[in-house]
């Protein structure tokens, strides 16, 4: 994952403030030590990082609770909603419309990875069904055309370039206009980044500026530069119009996290993000998913759709019994047929914060089809009573069940054991919240709601 030593330590920030209770000025107080210090080691700026914490502390303790929700779940959203705001607040789209043609020129200094996203974003835009093309303008960089081309190949686009010509405004020209004419609707004019002298390559961008009028200049920075990326981002900022940020290489750099606040403290937007070399490692930018998953809440708006779309119904009385893992035979069904509606319960996890997985017992995550409905039919034979947990299954009880439903007396046992699991399991999701009903992080009672 990205950013993965800054998420392991804000999560262990927050879960603190999950796990301990109540919420007073010293639990603040200790939670914003933590969350400056996490910030700090990914190379955010000390003054946005003070500013973060300052804000959190003084919402947390300031702010009136919205109803139903507890003081902690506040405090982490208080967190996610400051730390959203330093990485950009909100998605913002391309500057791409349909039916004209789109000029996109990306700049950026010799090594952040402009090729290297060109021919991530084509390949990006080619799945979107856009008519890509892409303009070579490199005449520094040995072999520049070469490794365009063959990005650009494997993404499926077409390349423009000319080794042997020299000047880059005639290349820009002579690539933009082969591309009108071949009804192109976005062109992504790739550009040098090193010059014998930084003036000249500050002049020869903004004729090509000029020139091209490009909808949209992009400008490529490094990750791995940390707070430094604010610097040259001004910079370049100075020099021409740049409409955009693609922050590369946060794969494996501790520094990520810098890198994008001061990109984002610029003023232009962060469009994009580069995760690795290969064309598929690159993702559009949407700071609010980008710390919700850091900060390893899950994809919590995703999971509320899921969860939304399998209309999973349980009264109150009832989800207050299961999170105390006093399950029925009547929840079990309701429980498969959830799971069945959102595609299996290890998809859900996938989704929820990190670690849920190992608090479950394995032989429920693969419970196959075919044993729920095995187990489905072992409970239809049942008697209310017994459906509803108010019986023990006593040894004739469970003969009378096997014989009555078509199976063994060793399935029904099963049945058994897997109730038993589920209760446990459901306990031990409830444990640090010292018996309080729902799982520690969610906002709300998964999967019962
Ligand atoms: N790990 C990693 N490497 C990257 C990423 N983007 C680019 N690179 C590498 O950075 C180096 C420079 O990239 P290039 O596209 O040639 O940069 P340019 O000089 O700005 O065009 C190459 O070795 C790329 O493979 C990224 O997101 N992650
Ligand atoms: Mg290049």
């Amino acid at each position: 994952m990205v950013l993965r030593s800054l998420g392991k330590s804000l999560n262990s920030a927050i879960t603190k403030v999950l796990r301990r209770g109540p919420v007073d000025a010293d639990l603040i107080r200790e939670l914003k030590n933590d969350i400056f210090k996490a910030l700090l080691e990914a190379d955010v700026e000390i003054n946005v990082a003070s500013e973060v914490v300052n804000r959190v502390e003084q919402r947390s303790l300031s702010e009136k609770l919205p109803p139903g929700l507890e003081r902690n779940k506040a405090v982490i959203n208080i967190v996610y909603e400051e730390l959203t705001k330093i990485m950009g607040d909100r998605a913002y789209p391309l500057n791409i419309q349909k039916g004209k043609t789109n000029i996109i020129m990306v700049v950026g200094i010799q090594g952040s990875g402009k090729t290297t996203t060109i021919g991530k974003l084509a390949n990006f835009l080619k799945k979107q069904k856009w008519n890509v093309g892409l303009v070579c303008t490199d005449t520094w960089r040995p072999g520049a055309y070469e490794q365009l081309l063959q990005l650009g190949t494997n993404a499926g686009v077409d390349v423009f370039g000319d080794p042997k010509q020299k000047n880059a405004i005639k290349l820009a020209t002579k690539g933009v206009k082969e591309f009108k004419k071949s009804g192109k609707d976005v062109i992504i004019v790739d550009t040098a980044g090193r010059h014998k002298e930084e003036t000249e390559l500050i002049k020869e961008m903004k004729k090509l500026d000029k020139k091209l009028h490009p909808d949209e200049i992009i400008l490529v920075i490094d990750g791995t530069l940390g707070q430094v990326a604010k610097k040259q981002a001004l910079e370049f900022k100075k020099a021409t119009d740049i409409g955009s940020i693609i922050v590369t290489k946060l794969d494996g750099t501790a520094k990520g996290g810098g890198a994008i606040s001061a990109s984002v403290s610029t003023g232009a937007p962060i469009k994009f993000i580069g995760t690795g070399e290969g064309l598929d490692d690159f993702e559009p930018f949407d700071p609010k998913k980008f710390v919700g998953r850091i900060l390893g809440l899950g994809d919590i708006e995703t999971l509320l759709e899921e969860v939304k779309k399998a209309q999973i119904e349980l009264d109150e009385d009832r989800t207050k019994e299961i999170m105390k893992g006093h399950l029925t035979y009547r929840d079990i069904i309701t429980m498969f047929e959830s799971m069945n509606k959102m595609g299996g319960f290890r998809k859900i996890l996938d989704l929820l914060p990190g670690g849920m997985g190992h608090q479950l017992d394995d032989s429920m995550l693969n419970m196959s089809k075919e044993s729920m409905k095995k187990y489905k039919t072992i409970i239809s034979s049942m008697t209310d009573k017994e459906k509803d947990a108010l019986v023990k299954l006593s040894r004739t009880r469970i003969e009378r069940i096997a014989k009555g439903s078509g199976t063994s007396i060793d399935d029904v046992k099963e049945l058994i054991n897997q109730k038993k699991n589920a209760e446990k399991m459901m306990k031990q999701m409830t444990k640090p919240r010292r018996g309080k009903k729902g799982i520690p992080g969610m906002p709300f009672n998964f999967p019962f709601q």
